[in-house]
C-alpha cells in the first residue's frame, strides 16, 4: 500500500512540474490495479503419537522424524484445499508406550480438534486411543501398530499403513521350520504387540510342525533375561522366538550367548532394528527377523526416501520412519481428493486411497488394513541387516470384526 501511494504521489507531482513549465499537461494519473487478494491460510493439525521417552524413545523419534519430513515437503507444495492455501502443523504426543498415557493423550489432540492422527506407534496404545478417535469421528493411520485387533473393532476411522502380525506370525513359522529346526521356546513381553505376534508365530509353527518345548514371559521395562534363559537352556530348543521390542530383544541375544545358549534367535519387526544390533553385539550376529513390507532399496521411492532422511536428520532410519512419512502422505490425499480438510468430509476418500508411497502401494481393505501386505525376513550380519527374503504379500482375510471394546492393560 505504500508503494501504491508513492507512485500516485509521483505521478501528481510530475504533472504539477509539467504544467508549471507551461508543458503539455500530462494525462490523469491511473491508479494501480489492485493486487489480487491473498487466499486465506488454513492450518491442518496432524496429531502424532508415539512413545517419546522410555526404552522406545529411539522408535518414537524415527517416526516423528518421517511424519516431520511428510509435513515439510506438503508445505513445500503450497497446497490448496477448499479454496484456501493449506499450512501442515504436526502435533506431537508422547504416550510413553503406556495403554492409559495413550487414551490421555488422544483424548488431547481429540480436544485439540486436530485434522487426523498419525499414531500410535504400539499396537497396545492404538487400540485402545482407536475407540477415542472412533468416537471423534476422527481419521486415524497408525504407522507402525501390527496387532490384528486394531482393525477389527469395526471403527471406520481406524487404518494402517503396513501389514499385520496374523501376516507376520504366519510368516515367521513358516521361516523357522525352513530352517531346519525341530523344537522352539517362546518368549513375549506380553503387550498387544508381543503377546499377539508370539500367539501367531506359535499357532504357525506349531501347523508346520515345529515342537513348541517353552513359553515364558517378560515385559517391555526388563532388562535381565537370565532366569528365564536358564530354564530355556534346558529344554535345549533349537531356537528362542521373541515377541517385543528392540530394547529387550537386544540384551536378551547378548545374555543368551552369555549363557552358552546356542539356540538361534528369531523375532519380528520390534527387533528389527540397528537398535537391536548394538545392544545384542556380536550376539546378534547371525540372527533373524522380520518387517512389514519390502526392502526400501526394492522400491520406486525407497533409496531418495532414504537419503533424504539420513540428509536431514543425521542418523539412519530405525524403523518405521517411511510408514509414519506415508501415513501423513495418505492424509493428505484423501484432503486433496475431498477437497476438504474436514474429517467427516475426507474420511470417505481415506478409505479409497490407491498411493503410491515410500513403502510402496498403499490401499486398504474394508477393515482399514494394507491390501496384499507382504513379510520381509532379514539377518543381521557385520553390522548390517541383511535382506533375505520376500513372502507373503497377498491380502489376508480379517476375521468378523469382535464388538467388545479393546482391553487397556495389554501394552
Ligand atoms: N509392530 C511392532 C511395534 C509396534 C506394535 O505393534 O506394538
Amino acid at each position: 500500500m505504500q508503494a501504491k501511494l508513492s507512485v500516485v504521489a509521483l505521478s501528481v507531482a510530475a504533472a504539477f512540474a509539467l504544467s508549471a513549465c507551461g508543458e503539455k499537461e500530462a494525462p490523469a494519473p491511473v491508479a494501480a490495479p489492485a493486487a489480487p487478494a491473498e487466499k486465506p491460510v488454513v492450518v491442518v493439525k496432524l496429531g502424532h503419537v508415539a512413545p517419546m521417552t522410555g526404552p522406545q524413545a529411539h522408535l518414537g523419534k524415527d517416526n516423528e522424524s518421517g511424519a516431520v519430513l511428510a509435513v515439510e515437503e506438503l508445505n513445500a507444495q503450497g497446497l490448496e484445499i477448499g479454496g484456501a492455501k493449506v499450512k501442515f502443523e504436526l502435533v506431537s504426543e508422547d504416550d510413553q508406550a503406556d495403554p492409559k498415557q495413550g487414551t490421555i493423550v488422544a483424548q488431547k489432540l481429540v480436544d485439540a480438534k486436530v485434522n487426523g492422527v498419525v499414531g500410535h506407534l504400539n499396537s497396545g496404545t492404538t487400540i485402545p486411543a482407536s475407540k477415542l478417535y472412533a468416537d471423534a469421528g476422527l481419521p486415524q493411520v497408525s504407522p507402525s501398530a501390527t496387532n490384528p485387533k486394531y482393525t477389527q473393532q469395526g471403527f471406520a476411522t481406524a487404518f494402517r499403513v503396513m501389514a499385520n502380525d496374523v501376516q507376520q506370525g504366519k510368516v515367521l513359522g513358516e521361516f523357522a521350520v525352513k530352517q531346519g529346526v525341530k523344537t522352539v521356546a517362546i518368549i513375549d513381553d506380553r503387550t498387544a504387540y508381543g503377546q499377539g505376534l508370539a500367539d501367531e508365530f506359535r499357532k504357525a509353527a506349531e501347523a508346520a510342525g515345529l515342537k513348541v518345548v517353552a513359553n515364558e514371559y517378560t515385559n517391555d521395562k526388563a532388562t535381565d533375561f537370565k532366569a528365564i534363559l536358564t530354564k530355556i537352556k534346558s529344554t535345549k530348543a533349537e531356537l528362542v522366538f521373541y515377541g517385543g521390542m528392540d530394547a529387550q530383544g537386544g540384551p536378551l541375544v547378548k545374555q543368551m550367548k552369555d549363557l552358552g545358549i546356542k539356540a538361534k534367535f528369531l523375532g519380528g519387526d520390534g527387533v528389527c532394528t540397528p537398535e537391536f544390533m548394538k545392544l545384542g553385539g556380536p550376539a546378534a550376529d547371525g540372527q533373524f527377523c522380520s518387517l512389514p513390507g519390502m526392502p526400501l532399496e526394492q522400491l520406486a521411492k525407497g533409496p531418495e526416501f532414504k537419503s533424504k532422511f539420513t540428509t536431514k536428520f543425521g542418523y539412519e532410519i530405525q524403523l518405521y520412519a517411511p510408514n509414519a512419512y506415508d501415513a501423513v502422505m495418505v492424509l493428505a490425499d484423501s484432503m486433496k481428493r475431498a477437497d476438504s480438510v474436514e474429517p467427516a468430509k475426507y474420511l470417505p476418500k481415506l478409505r479409497e486411497t490407491n498411493l503410491e508411497g515410500v513403502t510402496g502401494k498403499i490401499e486398504f481393505d474394508e477393515f482399514g488394513d494394507l491390501k496384499g501386505g507382504a513379510i520381509s525376513v532379514y539377518q543381521y550380519q557385520g553390522g548390517a541387516l541383511n535382506y533375505v527374503e520376500t513372502l507373503g504379500g497377498a491380502p489376508v482375510a480379517a476375521p468378523a470384526a469382535p464388538a467388545a471394546a479393546p482391553a487397556e492393560e495389554k501394552k
